[in-house]
Protein backbone atom coordinates (compact mmCIF):
# COMPACT_ATOMS: atom_id res chain seq x y z
CA UNK A 1 0.00 0.00 0.00
CA UNK A 2 1.53 3.19 -1.17
CA UNK A 3 1.86 6.02 1.74
CA UNK A 4 2.38 9.70 1.89
CA UNK A 5 5.24 11.29 3.36
CA UNK A 6 5.40 15.01 3.04
CA UNK A 7 8.69 16.42 4.81
CA UNK A 8 10.57 19.40 5.83
CA UNK A 9 14.30 20.87 6.64
CA UNK A 10 13.59 24.39 8.04
CA UNK A 11 14.15 26.76 5.81
CA UNK A 12 17.65 28.51 6.21
CA UNK A 13 18.90 31.85 7.23
CA UNK A 14 20.77 34.19 4.10
CA UNK A 15 23.22 35.40 6.47
CA UNK A 16 26.06 32.37 5.48
CA UNK A 17 27.31 29.86 3.48
CA UNK A 18 25.77 26.33 3.60
CA UNK A 19 27.78 24.59 6.69
CA UNK A 20 27.54 21.24 8.07
CA UNK A 21 24.70 21.84 10.15
CA UNK A 22 22.62 22.63 7.47
CA UNK A 23 23.85 19.84 5.37
CA UNK A 24 23.08 16.85 8.07
CA UNK A 25 19.26 17.99 8.10
CA UNK A 26 18.98 17.88 4.52
CA UNK A 27 21.27 14.92 3.88
CA UNK A 28 18.51 12.72 6.38
CA UNK A 29 15.55 14.82 4.46
CA UNK A 30 17.02 13.65 1.27
CA UNK A 31 18.09 9.96 2.45
CA UNK A 32 14.11 9.77 4.36
CA UNK A 33 12.79 11.21 0.80
CA UNK A 34 15.25 8.85 -1.26
CA UNK A 35 14.16 5.84 0.68
CA UNK A 36 9.71 6.54 0.55
CA UNK A 37 10.13 7.28 -3.07
CA UNK A 38 11.37 3.76 -3.32
CA UNK A 39 9.41 2.01 -0.88
CA UNK A 40 6.74 3.58 -3.02
CA UNK A 41 5.56 6.45 -1.39
CA UNK A 42 3.85 9.65 -2.76
CA UNK A 43 6.73 11.85 -1.16
CA UNK A 44 7.27 15.67 -1.33
CA UNK A 45 10.48 16.73 0.11
CA UNK A 46 10.50 21.04 1.13
CA UNK A 47 13.75 22.83 1.49
CA UNK A 48 14.12 26.82 1.25
CA UNK A 49 15.68 29.51 2.74
CA UNK A 50 14.32 32.11 4.97
CA UNK A 51 15.14 35.59 4.25
CA UNK A 52 13.35 38.36 6.04
CA UNK A 53 14.31 39.94 9.27
CA UNK A 54 16.59 41.81 11.57
CA UNK A 55 18.95 39.42 10.96
CA UNK A 56 19.35 39.54 7.34
CA UNK A 57 19.18 43.45 7.03
CA UNK A 58 22.23 43.43 9.78
CA UNK A 59 24.14 41.48 7.50
CA UNK A 60 23.39 43.34 4.41
CA UNK A 61 23.88 46.71 6.24
CA UNK A 62 27.27 45.21 7.12
CA UNK A 63 28.15 44.49 3.32
CA UNK A 64 26.95 47.26 1.99
CA UNK A 65 24.46 45.95 -0.33
CA UNK A 66 20.34 45.87 -0.08
CA UNK A 67 18.80 42.78 2.04
CA UNK A 68 17.06 41.84 -1.36
CA UNK A 69 20.48 42.00 -2.96
CA UNK A 70 22.06 40.03 -0.06
CA UNK A 71 19.13 37.68 -0.11
CA UNK A 72 19.36 36.93 -3.50
CA UNK A 73 22.98 36.07 -2.88
CA UNK A 74 22.52 33.92 -0.46
CA UNK A 75 20.01 32.09 -0.99
CA UNK A 76 21.19 30.96 -4.72
CA UNK A 77 24.36 29.73 -3.03
CA UNK A 78 22.13 27.07 -0.79
CA UNK A 79 19.76 26.49 -3.44
CA UNK A 80 23.21 25.91 -6.03
CA UNK A 81 25.16 24.06 -3.55
CA UNK A 82 21.94 21.56 -2.59
CA UNK A 83 22.26 21.04 -6.56
CA UNK A 84 25.65 20.55 -6.67
CA UNK A 85 25.55 17.99 -3.84
CA UNK A 86 22.82 16.07 -5.67
CA UNK A 87 19.34 16.58 -3.16
CA UNK A 88 16.25 15.25 -4.33
CA UNK A 89 14.44 18.08 -3.39
CA UNK A 90 10.76 18.65 -4.81
CA UNK A 91 10.82 22.37 -4.15
CA UNK A 92 12.77 25.14 -2.87
CA UNK A 93 10.79 28.06 -1.14
CA UNK A 94 11.97 31.37 -0.86
CA UNK A 95 10.11 33.72 1.91
CA UNK A 96 10.41 36.76 -0.67
CA UNK A 97 8.85 34.54 -3.56
CA UNK A 98 5.64 36.89 -4.01
CA UNK A 99 2.97 34.14 -3.57
CA UNK A 100 4.52 32.98 0.02
CA UNK A 101 4.23 36.80 0.85
CA UNK A 102 0.51 37.08 -0.55
CA UNK A 103 -0.85 34.20 1.68
CA UNK A 104 1.69 35.07 4.54
CA UNK A 105 -0.76 38.70 4.78
CA UNK A 106 -4.28 36.64 4.38
CA UNK A 107 -3.81 34.31 6.79
CA UNK A 108 -2.56 37.31 9.02
CA UNK A 109 -5.52 39.27 7.71
CA UNK A 110 -7.82 36.22 8.66
CA UNK A 111 -6.01 35.69 12.61
CA UNK A 112 -6.27 39.28 12.83
CA UNK A 113 -10.37 39.46 12.34
CA UNK A 114 -11.08 36.23 14.16
CA UNK A 115 -9.48 38.49 17.15
CA UNK A 116 -6.65 36.23 17.68
CA UNK A 117 -4.23 39.66 17.66
CA UNK A 118 -4.32 42.92 19.85
CA UNK A 119 -1.84 46.22 20.10
CA UNK A 120 -0.16 47.05 23.06
CA UNK A 121 2.89 48.92 24.36
CA UNK A 122 5.99 46.72 25.24
CA UNK A 123 9.43 47.28 26.80
CA UNK A 124 11.51 44.09 27.31
CA UNK A 125 14.96 42.93 26.06
CA UNK A 126 15.96 42.19 22.53
CA UNK A 127 17.76 40.13 21.54
CA UNK A 128 19.05 40.25 17.49
CA UNK A 129 20.00 36.73 17.47
CA UNK A 130 16.64 35.64 18.34
CA UNK A 131 14.97 37.81 16.55
CA UNK A 132 12.46 38.69 19.63
CA UNK A 133 12.42 40.03 22.97
CA UNK A 134 13.53 37.33 25.64
CA UNK A 135 12.62 36.02 28.89
CA UNK A 136 14.24 35.61 32.40
CA UNK A 137 15.39 32.21 31.23
CA UNK A 138 16.85 33.23 28.09
CA UNK A 139 19.16 35.38 29.86
CA UNK A 140 22.59 34.33 31.68
CA UNK A 141 25.47 36.61 32.68
CA UNK A 142 23.50 39.43 31.59
CA UNK A 143 23.58 37.61 27.94
CA UNK A 144 21.59 36.19 25.61
CA UNK A 145 22.08 32.18 26.58
CA UNK A 146 22.01 31.46 22.56
CA UNK A 147 23.98 33.89 21.42
CA UNK A 148 25.97 35.04 24.07
CA UNK A 149 25.36 39.02 23.15
CA UNK A 150 23.86 41.33 25.25
CA UNK A 151 19.98 41.83 24.23
CA UNK A 152 19.00 45.79 23.67
CA UNK A 153 16.53 47.24 25.77
CA UNK A 154 13.46 47.87 24.03
CA UNK A 155 10.18 49.84 24.37
CA UNK A 156 7.78 49.65 21.20
CA UNK A 157 4.38 49.44 20.83
CA UNK A 158 3.40 45.72 18.90
CA UNK A 159 1.11 43.34 17.64
CA UNK A 160 0.69 39.83 19.51
CA UNK A 161 -0.46 36.32 18.73
CA UNK A 162 -2.98 35.24 21.27
CA UNK A 163 -0.87 32.16 22.46
CA UNK A 164 -0.77 31.78 26.15
CA UNK A 165 -4.80 30.76 26.10
CA UNK A 166 -3.60 27.80 24.19
CA UNK A 167 -1.01 26.63 26.25
CA UNK A 168 -3.32 24.11 28.11
CA UNK A 169 -4.66 22.71 24.83
CA UNK A 170 -1.53 22.09 23.80
CA UNK A 171 0.15 20.56 26.59
CA UNK A 172 -2.65 18.42 26.43
CA UNK A 173 -2.75 17.52 23.18
CA UNK A 174 0.82 16.70 23.71
CA UNK A 175 0.26 14.51 26.61
CA UNK A 176 -2.15 12.68 24.39
CA UNK A 177 0.16 12.03 21.57
CA UNK A 178 3.31 11.22 23.23
CA UNK A 179 5.33 11.04 19.10
CA UNK A 180 4.13 14.00 18.31
CA UNK A 181 7.44 15.69 19.81
CA UNK A 182 10.18 13.49 19.86
CA UNK A 183 12.96 12.09 20.70
CA UNK A 184 11.16 12.59 24.49
CA UNK A 185 13.60 14.84 25.87
CA UNK A 186 12.16 17.49 23.55
CA UNK A 187 9.00 16.46 24.22
CA UNK A 188 9.37 17.52 27.84
CA UNK A 189 11.34 20.55 27.11
CA UNK A 190 8.16 21.91 25.14
CA UNK A 191 5.98 20.53 28.37
CA UNK A 192 8.29 22.48 30.97
CA UNK A 193 8.03 25.63 28.38
CA UNK A 194 4.30 25.33 28.35
CA UNK A 195 4.14 25.22 32.42
CA UNK A 196 2.68 29.32 33.86
CA UNK A 197 6.80 29.42 35.85
CA UNK A 198 8.49 29.23 32.38
CA UNK A 199 6.97 32.85 31.97
CA UNK A 200 6.18 32.56 28.25
CA UNK A 201 3.56 34.95 27.36
CA UNK A 202 1.83 36.15 23.83
CA UNK A 203 3.78 36.32 20.93
CA UNK A 204 4.50 39.61 19.29
CA UNK A 205 4.28 39.35 15.53
CA UNK A 206 4.96 42.76 14.79
CA UNK A 207 7.68 44.88 14.04
CA UNK A 208 7.59 48.85 13.50
CA UNK A 209 8.93 49.67 10.19
CA UNK A 210 10.84 52.53 11.44
CA UNK A 211 12.87 50.14 13.21
CA UNK A 212 13.14 47.03 10.47
CA UNK A 213 11.92 47.63 7.26
CA UNK A 214 12.81 44.23 5.72
CA UNK A 215 9.71 42.11 6.20
CA UNK A 216 5.74 41.42 5.02
CA UNK A 217 3.92 44.53 6.02
CA UNK A 218 1.01 43.78 8.36
CA UNK A 219 -2.56 44.03 5.84
CA UNK A 220 -4.58 45.64 8.75
CA UNK A 221 -1.28 48.34 9.70
CA UNK A 222 1.15 49.68 6.95
CA UNK A 223 3.54 51.00 9.61
CA UNK A 224 4.55 47.72 10.55
CA UNK A 225 6.30 44.48 9.19
CA UNK A 226 5.60 40.94 10.36
CA UNK A 227 7.42 39.34 12.25
CA UNK A 228 10.44 36.84 10.85
CA UNK A 229 9.19 33.87 12.72
CA UNK A 230 5.54 34.07 11.68
CA UNK A 231 6.68 34.52 7.89
CA UNK A 232 8.82 31.34 8.28
CA UNK A 233 6.73 29.12 9.61
CA UNK A 234 4.15 29.19 6.88
CA UNK A 235 6.54 27.99 4.30
CA UNK A 236 5.77 24.37 5.21
CA UNK A 237 1.78 25.82 4.04
CA UNK A 238 2.92 28.24 1.64
CA UNK A 239 5.53 25.32 -0.21
CA UNK A 240 2.69 23.16 -1.21
CA UNK A 241 0.47 25.10 -2.47
CA UNK A 242 -1.57 26.53 0.81
CA UNK A 243 -4.85 27.89 0.78
CA UNK A 244 -5.81 26.21 -2.76
CA UNK A 245 -3.29 24.19 -4.55
CA UNK A 246 -3.95 20.66 -5.40
CA UNK A 247 -1.02 19.55 -3.02
CA UNK A 248 -2.07 21.36 -0.51
CA UNK A 249 -4.84 18.41 -0.07
CA UNK A 250 -2.53 15.55 -0.93
CA UNK A 251 0.43 16.39 1.60
CA UNK A 252 -0.60 18.32 4.58
CA UNK A 253 -2.22 14.98 6.87
CA UNK A 254 1.30 13.59 6.51
CA UNK A 255 3.68 16.40 7.14
CA UNK A 256 6.50 15.46 9.09
CA UNK A 257 8.69 18.79 10.48
CA UNK A 258 12.87 18.22 10.91
CA UNK A 259 14.44 20.40 12.87
CA UNK A 260 17.68 20.92 14.94
CA UNK A 261 16.99 21.55 19.06
CA UNK A 262 17.98 24.94 18.00
CA UNK A 263 14.75 25.55 17.05
CA UNK A 264 12.56 23.65 19.42
CA UNK A 265 10.56 26.45 21.00
CA UNK A 266 9.25 28.48 17.75
CA UNK A 267 8.36 24.55 16.44
CA UNK A 268 6.85 23.20 19.02
CA UNK A 269 5.00 26.47 20.66
CA UNK A 270 3.56 28.86 18.47
CA UNK A 271 3.20 26.70 15.18
CA UNK A 272 0.73 24.16 16.61
CA UNK A 273 -0.90 27.18 18.19
CA UNK A 274 -0.73 29.13 14.70
CA UNK A 275 -2.04 26.44 12.85
CA UNK A 276 -4.86 25.92 15.20
CA UNK A 277 -5.79 30.00 15.23
CA UNK A 278 -5.65 29.48 11.84
CA UNK A 279 -8.51 26.11 11.42
CA UNK A 280 -5.78 23.97 10.38
CA UNK A 281 -4.66 19.97 11.66
CA UNK A 282 -1.14 20.51 13.23
CA UNK A 283 1.65 18.41 11.65
CA UNK A 284 2.28 14.62 12.29
CA UNK A 285 5.74 14.76 14.52
CA UNK A 286 8.42 17.07 15.21
CA UNK A 287 11.12 15.12 15.12
CA UNK A 288 14.34 17.08 16.80
CA UNK A 289 17.66 16.43 15.88
CA UNK A 290 21.04 17.79 18.22
CA UNK A 291 23.52 20.18 16.78
CA UNK A 292 27.10 19.35 15.28
CA UNK A 293 29.88 20.49 17.03
CA UNK A 294 33.80 20.50 15.26
CA UNK A 295 36.92 19.43 16.40
CA UNK A 296 34.85 19.15 19.84
CA UNK A 297 33.64 23.26 20.02
CA UNK A 298 30.67 25.54 18.71
CA UNK A 299 30.10 25.83 14.81
CA UNK A 300 31.13 29.42 14.29
CA UNK A 301 31.79 31.98 11.97
CA UNK A 302 34.48 33.86 14.06
CA UNK A 303 36.10 29.99 14.43
CA UNK A 304 35.92 29.83 10.71
CA UNK A 305 35.19 26.04 11.57
CA UNK A 306 32.24 26.18 9.30
CA UNK A 307 32.90 22.71 7.48
CA UNK A 308 31.91 23.32 3.55
CA UNK A 309 29.66 20.05 1.89
CA UNK A 310 31.37 21.36 -1.01
CA UNK A 311 34.56 21.05 0.03
CA UNK A 312 34.04 18.23 1.62
CA UNK A 313 32.64 16.59 -1.69
CA UNK A 314 35.73 17.76 -3.78
CA UNK A 315 38.31 16.26 -1.13
CA UNK A 316 36.29 12.65 -0.25
CA UNK A 317 33.23 12.51 -2.16
CA UNK A 318 29.87 13.59 -1.27
CA UNK A 319 29.02 10.30 -0.29
CA UNK A 320 32.26 9.23 1.93
CA UNK A 321 30.55 13.00 4.27
CA UNK A 322 27.11 11.89 3.90
CA UNK A 323 27.90 8.33 5.54
CA UNK A 324 30.00 10.02 8.29
CA UNK A 325 26.78 12.26 9.42
CA UNK A 326 24.36 9.68 8.69
CA UNK A 327 26.66 6.87 10.37
CA UNK A 328 27.84 9.22 13.83
CA UNK A 329 24.91 10.72 14.81
CA UNK A 330 22.11 9.26 16.84
CA UNK A 331 18.88 11.55 15.89
CA UNK A 332 18.33 13.23 18.48
CA UNK A 333 22.42 13.37 20.00
CA UNK A 334 25.05 15.83 19.64
CA UNK A 335 28.26 14.71 17.25
CA UNK A 336 31.33 15.90 16.49
CA UNK A 337 32.91 15.87 13.45
CA UNK A 338 36.61 15.88 12.25
CA UNK A 339 38.48 15.26 8.96
CA UNK A 340 40.82 12.92 10.72
CA UNK A 341 37.44 10.85 12.23
CA UNK A 342 36.16 11.01 8.42
CA UNK A 343 39.37 9.98 6.95
CA UNK A 344 38.96 7.12 9.78
CA UNK A 345 35.37 5.74 8.96
CA UNK A 346 35.85 6.50 5.08
CA UNK A 347 39.32 4.02 4.99
CA UNK A 348 37.55 1.47 7.33
CA UNK A 349 33.99 1.12 6.44
CA UNK A 350 34.00 2.16 2.53
CA UNK A 351 37.30 1.78 1.26
CA UNK A 352 38.00 -1.36 3.25
CA UNK A 353 34.94 -2.97 3.38
CA UNK A 354 32.33 -2.18 1.07
CA UNK A 355 35.03 -1.27 -1.92
CA UNK A 356 37.02 -4.24 -1.72
CA UNK A 357 33.81 -6.39 -1.65
CA UNK A 358 32.67 -4.90 -4.70
CA UNK A 359 36.06 -4.79 -6.37
CA UNK A 360 37.04 -8.69 -5.34
CA UNK A 361 33.85 -9.95 -6.65
CA UNK A 362 33.90 -8.14 -9.93
CA UNK A 363 37.46 -8.81 -10.59
CA UNK A 364 36.59 -12.70 -10.05
CA UNK A 365 33.71 -12.33 -11.73
CA UNK A 366 35.42 -10.68 -14.86
CA UNK A 367 38.50 -14.16 -14.21
CA UNK A 368 36.30 -16.66 -13.89
CA UNK A 369 33.25 -16.18 -15.58
CA UNK A 370 34.05 -14.14 -18.33
CA UNK A 371 32.53 -10.93 -16.94
CA UNK A 372 28.93 -12.27 -16.66
CA UNK A 373 27.01 -12.84 -13.70
CA UNK A 374 27.46 -17.09 -14.02
CA UNK A 375 23.80 -19.04 -13.56
CA UNK A 376 24.28 -20.67 -9.81
CA UNK A 377 24.00 -24.33 -9.08
CA UNK A 378 21.98 -26.01 -5.82
CA UNK A 379 22.85 -23.67 -2.94
CA UNK A 380 24.22 -25.02 0.12
CA UNK A 381 23.84 -24.34 3.72
CA UNK A 382 26.44 -21.22 3.31
CA UNK A 383 24.82 -19.70 0.44
CA UNK A 384 21.10 -20.39 2.53
CA UNK A 385 22.70 -18.71 5.48
CA UNK A 386 23.55 -15.38 2.68
CA UNK A 387 20.07 -15.12 1.48
CA UNK A 388 18.47 -15.26 5.06
CA UNK A 389 20.78 -12.39 5.94
CA UNK A 390 19.88 -10.37 3.40
CA UNK A 391 16.21 -10.52 3.83
CA UNK A 392 17.37 -9.89 7.56
CA UNK A 393 18.99 -6.89 6.90
CA UNK A 394 16.48 -5.26 4.44
CA UNK A 395 13.70 -5.87 7.27
CA UNK A 396 16.34 -4.05 9.76
CA UNK A 397 16.86 -1.43 7.06
CA UNK A 398 13.26 -1.12 6.98
CA UNK A 399 12.75 -0.84 10.46
CA UNK A 400 15.63 1.66 11.23
CA UNK A 401 14.99 4.15 8.38
CA UNK A 402 11.25 4.50 10.03
CA UNK A 403 12.45 5.37 13.09
CA UNK A 404 15.23 7.88 12.03
CA UNK A 405 18.00 5.31 13.43
CA UNK A 406 19.98 6.24 10.58
CA UNK A 407 23.33 4.67 12.51
CA UNK A 408 21.61 1.33 12.85
CA UNK A 409 20.40 1.06 9.50
CA UNK A 410 23.74 1.76 8.34
CA UNK A 411 25.25 -0.86 10.82
CA UNK A 412 22.59 -3.48 9.93
CA UNK A 413 24.30 -2.89 5.67
CA UNK A 414 27.75 -3.28 7.05
CA UNK A 415 26.59 -6.28 9.18
CA UNK A 416 25.56 -7.97 5.98
CA UNK A 417 28.56 -6.86 4.16
CA UNK A 418 30.85 -9.09 6.62
CA UNK A 419 29.02 -11.63 6.10
CA UNK A 420 29.43 -12.35 2.35
CA UNK A 421 32.93 -11.24 3.17
CA UNK A 422 33.18 -14.21 5.43
CA UNK A 423 31.36 -15.75 3.16
CA UNK A 424 33.78 -15.60 0.47
CA UNK A 425 36.53 -16.30 2.77
CA UNK A 426 35.07 -19.85 3.30
CA UNK A 427 34.23 -20.49 -0.24
CA UNK A 428 37.70 -19.28 -1.55
CA UNK A 429 36.86 -19.24 -5.19
CA UNK A 430 40.46 -18.28 -6.54
CA UNK A 431 41.46 -21.27 -4.63
CA UNK A 432 38.47 -23.67 -6.14
CA UNK A 433 38.94 -21.90 -9.54
CA UNK A 434 42.34 -23.68 -9.91
CA UNK A 435 40.21 -27.62 -9.80
CA UNK A 436 37.97 -27.27 -12.92
CA UNK A 437 35.70 -30.03 -10.82
CA UNK A 438 34.94 -27.29 -8.21
CA UNK A 439 33.17 -25.26 -11.49
CA UNK A 440 29.67 -25.81 -10.31
CA UNK A 441 30.73 -23.95 -6.99
CA UNK A 442 32.42 -21.48 -8.27
CA UNK A 443 30.04 -20.76 -10.12
CA UNK A 444 27.56 -20.50 -7.13
CA UNK A 445 29.62 -18.39 -5.07
CA UNK A 446 29.92 -15.51 -7.38
CA UNK A 447 25.99 -15.78 -8.50
CA UNK A 448 26.02 -14.95 -4.60
CA UNK A 449 28.11 -12.89 -4.53
CA UNK A 450 26.90 -10.42 -7.21
CA UNK A 451 23.41 -10.80 -5.82
CA UNK A 452 24.56 -10.08 -2.38
CA UNK A 453 26.15 -7.09 -4.41
CA UNK A 454 22.56 -5.66 -5.88
CA UNK A 455 20.81 -6.32 -2.28
CA UNK A 456 23.42 -4.34 -0.89
CA UNK A 457 23.50 -1.59 -3.73
CA UNK A 458 19.48 -1.59 -3.19
CA UNK A 459 19.94 -1.02 0.30
CA UNK A 460 22.49 1.52 -0.04
CA UNK A 461 20.34 3.91 -2.25
CA UNK A 462 19.09 6.39 -0.05
CA UNK A 463 21.83 6.73 1.99
CA UNK A 464 24.75 6.66 -0.71
CA UNK A 465 22.98 7.30 -4.12
CA UNK A 466 26.05 7.77 -6.02
CA UNK A 467 27.84 4.57 -4.78
CA UNK A 468 24.84 2.81 -5.21
CA UNK A 469 24.03 4.11 -8.82
CA UNK A 470 28.11 2.43 -9.37
CA UNK A 471 27.40 -0.91 -8.07
CA UNK A 472 24.23 -1.28 -9.78
CA UNK A 473 26.30 -0.14 -13.08
CA UNK A 474 29.14 -2.10 -12.67
CA UNK A 475 26.83 -4.86 -11.90
CA UNK A 476 24.56 -4.85 -15.01
CA UNK A 477 21.45 -2.88 -14.34
CA UNK A 478 21.94 0.19 -14.02
CA UNK A 479 17.94 1.32 -14.43
CA UNK A 480 17.22 -1.20 -11.14
CA UNK A 481 16.38 1.67 -8.81
CA UNK A 482 13.82 2.68 -11.19
CA UNK A 483 11.66 -0.03 -10.80
CA UNK A 484 12.82 -1.52 -7.26
CA UNK A 485 10.36 -1.59 -4.20
CA UNK A 486 12.00 -1.46 -0.88
CA UNK A 487 12.38 -3.43 1.14
CA UNK A 488 10.53 -6.15 -0.83
CA UNK A 489 13.15 -5.97 -3.53
CA UNK A 490 15.80 -5.86 -1.32
CA UNK A 491 14.95 -8.97 0.36
CA UNK A 492 13.81 -10.91 -2.67
CA UNK A 493 16.66 -13.40 -3.82
CA UNK A 494 17.59 -14.61 -6.73
CA UNK A 495 16.66 -11.14 -9.28
CA UNK A 496 20.04 -11.09 -11.15
CA UNK A 497 19.59 -13.02 -14.31
CA UNK A 498 22.51 -15.04 -15.21
CA UNK A 499 24.59 -13.61 -18.41
CA UNK A 500 24.30 -10.11 -17.29
CA UNK A 501 27.34 -8.31 -18.37
CA UNK A 502 29.36 -7.02 -15.51
CA UNK A 503 31.91 -4.54 -15.49
CA UNK A 504 35.17 -3.74 -13.19
CA UNK A 505 35.99 -0.39 -12.20
CA UNK A 506 38.55 1.94 -10.32
CA UNK A 507 37.88 1.87 -6.31
CA UNK A 508 35.45 3.28 -5.74
CA UNK A 509 36.68 5.34 -2.33
CA UNK A 510 40.43 5.38 -2.80
CA UNK A 511 41.81 5.25 0.53
CA UNK A 512 43.26 8.83 2.48
CA UNK A 513 46.56 8.96 4.07
CA UNK A 514 45.16 9.96 7.70
CA UNK A 515 46.99 13.68 8.45
CA UNK A 516 50.60 13.11 10.40
CA UNK A 517 49.26 15.96 12.99
CA UNK A 518 46.41 13.99 13.93
CA UNK A 519 46.00 12.66 17.36
O1 LIG B 1 16.95 28.85 12.44
N1 LIG B 1 24.17 21.03 14.14
O2 LIG B 1 17.74 29.06 10.27
P1 LIG B 1 19.28 28.65 10.43
C1 LIG B 1 23.06 20.51 13.59
N2 LIG B 1 15.61 30.38 9.56
N3 LIG B 1 22.20 21.22 12.81
C2 LIG B 1 22.47 22.51 12.60
C3 LIG B 1 23.61 23.13 13.15
C4 LIG B 1 24.48 22.33 13.95
N4 LIG B 1 25.59 22.80 14.50
N5 LIG B 1 23.61 24.43 12.76
C5 LIG B 1 22.50 24.60 11.97
C6 LIG B 1 16.81 29.17 11.26
N6 LIG B 1 21.82 23.45 11.86
C7 LIG B 1 15.46 29.66 10.77
C8 LIG B 1 14.54 28.47 10.59
S1 LIG B 1 12.21 27.35 9.91
C9 LIG B 1 10.65 27.89 9.65
C10 LIG B 1 13.16 28.79 10.14
C11 LIG B 1 20.60 23.24 11.05
O3 LIG B 1 19.92 29.02 9.14
C12 LIG B 1 19.47 22.69 11.90
O4 LIG B 1 18.50 22.13 11.05
O5 LIG B 1 19.85 29.18 11.67
C13 LIG B 1 18.94 23.97 12.52
O6 LIG B 1 17.65 23.80 13.09
C14 LIG B 1 18.94 24.88 11.33
O7 LIG B 1 20.14 24.49 10.60
C15 LIG B 1 19.00 26.35 11.67
O8 LIG B 1 19.22 27.06 10.48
Amino acid sequence: MSDTFYATTPIYYVNAEPHIGHTYTTVILDTLARYHRLAGDDTFFLTGTDEHGDKIAEIAAQRGASPQETADEYSAAFRSTWEALGFSFDRFIRTTDPGHQRVVQEILQKVYDAGEIYFQEYEGLYCVGCERFLTDRDIEGGLCRDHERAPEKRRESNYFLRITSHFSWLAGYIEEHPDFIRPERYRNEALAMLREESGLGDLCISRPKERLEWGIELPFDPDYVCYVWFDALINYLTGVGYPDGPDFERYWGAVEHFVAKDILKPHAIFWPIMLKTMGLPVYQHLNVHGYWSVDGRKISKSLGNMVSPIAMKERYGFDAFRYFLLREMVFGLDATFSETALIRRTNADLANNLGNLVSRTLNMTALFAGGEVPKAGEPGDLEREIQAAASGAAARVDASIRSYEFHRALEAIFEFLDCVNRYLETRAPWKAAKDPANADQVATTLYTSCEALRVIALLLAAFLPETAAEILARLGIPDALQTARLPDDAGRWGVLEPGTATSKGAALFPRVEVPEKAD
